[in-house]
């Protein structure tokens, strides 16, 4: 099947997410009443200073509210207090049209102050925190190709009126390639005049982000390296608790919590303290619900540095020794996907620690598709990263990746004998050892007896999820040999799962369900007995057999009988 490279969503908000509505008002930024719509926005005066308004500031601000030139004006501009924009009817059609440029609302972001007001969204005892007193320097870096002007400069003013300026060593941009003419002299004009020093890097070709960011990398000279994407808002304090946790541990790598910006109306929206970084069989990157354990090593305390077994990718600090001492990236990586993973992997697999700092909070504008292009192909380019990924970092494990998803085989992962022997010569860790101590939560399973084809000996028919979803029927069909919708693990906690779904059956001699796998046992407890060959449910005493109807395709549960129906083959025979 085709592969659909997915990007981090915000499915997460469907959770227990909750719209903040402090309407705190925060002491700096943004009443500033310019004006967008035109182009660049002017420059604050030297006088604005991070952490407070400074008097020239303040006057100018003052005399400018107070002259309220119109209604609309003294209601303050579109979006402030990371409220949502509304685009008037008339003005629709305008809006689609712009959207595709960037694939979210660009007449929406042009309407917003790049100074724009966001509330205090961290969690109130992140607010009286105590940091060291000595934190490193950062330097911010920046990549972007073809990113929106209002976007990709409210990112860079969100970083200059949030950040204690003296941890703020320089903003680094690095345009890949973009073909957009206003970020070409227009942006180095532009930034050049900024209250912080910041400059524009290019790559000579189009490169991608992953060594667009190595670019990036070369020219910091703060102690620290903190990565964003270019359509961000960071908010009150999210640098000092991110900086902190290297200053305790300099092998720590520390991702803020990544609120949301609607990719429709802009509105800040905050995402969820209790989700950690993931991934499924696929290797998409997933939010998932924090385990217990890792609430209760943090006593619970849910402004406590969360231990993440992956990150996002877009958004964290590293030490700058560190991450090249680490490895900094796979160079072989081309435009985008793959390289968060890998990161995850490699710092945690080589005697690092990867964090989430739940008083760190930035906003990130999560896209439903890509904007740009991929040359070479969006699915080409994924599997070949991916590619990489698995053979260097996943050991036995690089088999449940090819095996539910055969397209990949085909990728080439190309030379990666210098990242093996990167691996080697930091004596990192198995992928075992991963998975046992920092995610044994994982949907890749530890332990298993099987990875494969579940072929039924009367019908020779296969075990098939059919593509379908959460909640529905398991089917079974001709034996295909490819992998995909027909590989099941026989795991150890004796589930039989498909990537996130595990075969359930709630009562006897009913349908046999793919339900989420819970880890818990109950209705998704199978015993495969090899002798006998019986697929046997453990809280019913039922056995699984084959499809009563043909035409029916769906497996049921049935009394134990001897019957060949009943017999179900575990011996991979798969055509690569
Ligand atoms: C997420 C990450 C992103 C990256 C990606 C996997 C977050 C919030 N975002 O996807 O940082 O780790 O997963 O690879 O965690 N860009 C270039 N050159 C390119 C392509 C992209 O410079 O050829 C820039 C792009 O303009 C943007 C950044 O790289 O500023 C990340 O790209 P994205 O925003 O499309 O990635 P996203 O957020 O979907
Ligand atoms: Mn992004």
């Amino acid at each position: 099947g085709e592969y659909d490279v997915e990007l981090p969503n915000a499915e997460r908000l469907a959770d227990d997410n909750q719209l903040v509505n402090d309407n705190e008002i925060n002491t700096e930024k943004s009443l500033d009443g310019e004006d967008n719509g035109g182009g660049p926005a002017p420059i604050m005066g030297q006088g604005f200073v991070s952490g407070g308004i400074s008097m020239t500031y303040r006057s100018v601000v003052l005399k400018k509210w107070f002259q309220a030139p119109t209604v609309r004006e003294s209601r303050g501009k579109p979006g402030e207090m990371g409220k949502p924009v509304k685009i008037p009817a008339d003005m629709k059609d305008l809006m689609k049209e712009k959207f595709k440029e960037n694939q979210f609302n660009l007449l929406a972001s042009d309407m917003i102050s790049l100074n724009r007001s966001l509330t205090d969204v961290r969690h109130e005892n992140c607010r009286h925190k105590h940091y060291p007193s000595k934190l490193p320097t950062t330097s911010i870096v920046i990549v972007f190709h073809n990113e929106a002007w209002t976007t990709l400069l409210r990112t860079v003013w969100s970083v200059i009126n949030r950040s204690p300026r003296s941890l703020l060593k320089e903003i680094i941009l690095v345009d890949d390639a973009s073909e957009r003419d206003f970020l070409g002299k227009q942006l180095e004009d532009y930034v050049a005049k900024l209250p912080v020093r910041t400059f524009v890097l290019r790559t000579e070709k189009r490169s991608g982000l992953i060594r667009a960011r190595l670019l990036g990398a070369e020219h910091v000279t703060g102690e620290v390296i903190t990565f964003l994407d270019a359509h961000c808002e960071c908010t009150e304090g999210w640098l000092e608790p991110l900086l902190a946790r290297i200053v305790q541990n300099r092998r720590t790598v520390v991702c803020p919590i990544i609120d949301v910006i609607s990719d429709d109306t802009f509105e800040y929206i905050t995402a969820s303290d209790s989700t950690w970084g993931g991934f499924n069989w696929k290797l998409n990157f997933r939010w998932y619900r924090v385990p217990q354990r890792e609430m209760a090593r943090r006593n619970n305390d849910r402004t406590a540095p969360l231990r993440t077994p992956t990150m996002a990718g877009g958004l964290f600090s590293i030490d700058k020794e560190y991450f090249y001492e680490i490895g900094s990236y796979d160079e072989g990586m081309d435009i985008w996907g793959g390289e968060n993973l890998e990161m995850s992997f490699r710092v945690w697999m080589c005697g690092g620690l990867l964090e989430i700092a739940p008083c760190s909070r930035v906003g990130h504008v999560f896209r439903k598709s890509t904007p740009y292009t991929f040359p070479g192909g969006t699915t080409e380019i994924v599997n070949h990263n991916n590619a990489r990924l698995v053979e260097v970092w996943l050991d036995d494990w690089k088999e449940f990746y090819y095996s539910f998803y055969p397209g990949a085989r085909k990728a080439s992962a190309g030379d990666v004998s210098d990242r093996k022997a990167l691996r080697e010569r930091l004596q990192c860790k198995s992928f075992r050892w991963y998975l046992e101590n920092v995610y044994p939560e994982s949907l890749m399973p530890l332990d298993y007896y099987y990875l494969g084809e579940i072929r039924n000996a009367e019908t020779e028919t296969c075990l098939d999820t059919m593509g379908r979803k959460y909640n529905e029927k398991v089917g079974s069909s001709y034996c295909h040999g490819l992998g995909g919708n027909q590989v099941f693990a026989y795991t150890k906690r004796q589930q039989i799962m498909s990537d996130d779904l595990c075969l359930d059956a709630a009562s006897s001699n009913g349908p046999v369900n793919m339900v989420r796998c819970h880890n818990m046992g109950g209705n998704q407890e199978w015993v495969y007995d090899a002798e006998e060959k019986w697929i046997r449910h453990t809280n019913t005493g039922q056995c699984l057999q084959r499809a009563t109807r043909d035409d029916a395709s769906t497996p049921l549960l049935r009394p134990c009988n001897y019957s060949k129906g009943q017999q179900w083959l575990m011996e991979s025979k798969f055509k690569w």
